[in-house]
C-alpha cells in the first residue's frame, strides 16, 4: 500500500500537479506514514527523476517550476503534521536565502529553497531583490550557519561580494558560511569572492550545504 502511495507521490512531482501532490500528502496522514518517510520515500524521488531529466535535456524549466510548486504544495500539509507529532524534523543546519538586491530572478533560488528545505534544512527565504544589509541582519536573528545567495544576472552578481564584505564587516563571517549560485556564477567566481560553496543547480545545492555544515 506505502509503495504504491509513493509511487503516485513522485508521480504528483513529476506531473508537476500541486493538487494531486497535497492529496496524496493529506492521504499519507490519514494513512499513519511517517510525514518524513512521505518526503523522502514519495516526494524526492519525484524532483530527482525531475532534476536528473532537466540535466539531460529531457524536461524543461516549466517542468522544473512545475515540480517546484507540487512540491511545496505536499511539504506545506506535511511540515504541521512534523511539528504536531511532537520532534521537530531533525534540522541539518539553518540557511537564510535569497535573490541579491536589484535582482527579481526567483525560480532558481526557489526550487534551491525547497530543495534544502526537503534535505533537512531549516531555510529562511528573504525572497528576491533583498538588500545587502537585511542577509546580515537575518543570518544574525535566526544563526544561520549558510547564507545563500542567488544572482541571475551579470550586473548584480557584484552583490554576493558586498554581502560577504558585510557579513564580515557585522562579525559574522567566521561562524556563517557563504554558497552562491545562479547562471553567471561560476567556481571561479565563487572563489574570487572568498564564498565557501558553489552548485550549479538545486540538487547540488543540496550536497554542497551538507559539506559546509559538515565540515563545521
Ligand atoms: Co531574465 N535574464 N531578465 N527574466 N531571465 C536572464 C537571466 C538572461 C540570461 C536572459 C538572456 O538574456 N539570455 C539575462 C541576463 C543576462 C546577463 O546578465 N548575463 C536576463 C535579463 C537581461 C533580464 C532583464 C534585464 C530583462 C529586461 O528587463 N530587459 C530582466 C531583469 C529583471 C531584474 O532582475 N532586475 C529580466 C527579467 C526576467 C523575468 C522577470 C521576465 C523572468 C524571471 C521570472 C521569475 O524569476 N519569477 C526572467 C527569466 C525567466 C529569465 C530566464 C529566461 C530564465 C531564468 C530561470 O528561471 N532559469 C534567464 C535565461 C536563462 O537563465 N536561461 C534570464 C531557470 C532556473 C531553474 O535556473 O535561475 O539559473 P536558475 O537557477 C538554477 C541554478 O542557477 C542554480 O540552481 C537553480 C536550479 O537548478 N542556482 C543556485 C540558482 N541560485 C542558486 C543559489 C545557490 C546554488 C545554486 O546557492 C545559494
Amino acid at each position: 500500500m506505502s509503495d504504491a502511495l509513493f509511487q503516485s507521490m513522485a508521480q504528483s512531482i513529476i506531473d508537476g500537479d500541486p493538487d494531486a501532490a497535497a492529496d496524496l500528502a493529506r492521504k499519507a496522514i490519514e494513512a499513519g506514514i511517517d510525514p518524513l518517510e512521505a518526503i523522502n520515500k514519495g516526494f524526492v524521488p519525484g524532483v530527482d527523476y525531475v532534476g536528473e531529466q532537466y540535466s539531460k535535456g529531457e524536461m524543461f524549466l516549466p517542468d522544473l517550476v512545475l515540480a517546484g510548486e507540487a512540491m511545496k504544495a505536499a511539504i506545506a500539509v506535511l511540515e504541521p503534521e512534523i511539528a504536531r507529532q511532537g520532534g521537530q524534523r531533525q534540522t541539518l543546519g539553518t540557511v537564510v536565502i535569497g535573490t541579491v538586491e536589484g535582482d527579481i530572478h526567483d525560480i532558481g533560488k526557489t526550487l534551491v529553497a525547497t530543495m534544502l528545505s526537503v534535505g533537512g534544512f531549516r531555510v529562511y527565504d528573504l525572497g528576491v531583490d533583498v538588500p545587502i544589509a537585511k542577509f546580515v541582519e537575518k543570518a544574525r536573528e535566526v544563526n544561520a550557519d549558510i547564507v545563500g545567495m542567488s544572482a541571475l544576472l551579470t550586473t548584480t552578481m557584484v552583490r554576493q561580494r558586498d554581502v560577504i564584505e558585510a557579513l564580515e564587516d557585522a562579525g559574522l563571517r567566521a561562524r556563517v558560511k557563504v554558497m552562491v549560485g545562479g547562471a553567471p556564477v561560476t567556481r571561479a567566481w565563487a572563489q574570487e569572492i572568498g564564498a565557501d560553496g558553489y552548485s550549479e543547480d538545486a540538487i547540488g545545492a543540496v550536497a554542497v550545504a551538507k559539506q559546509l555544515v559538515s565540515a563545521g
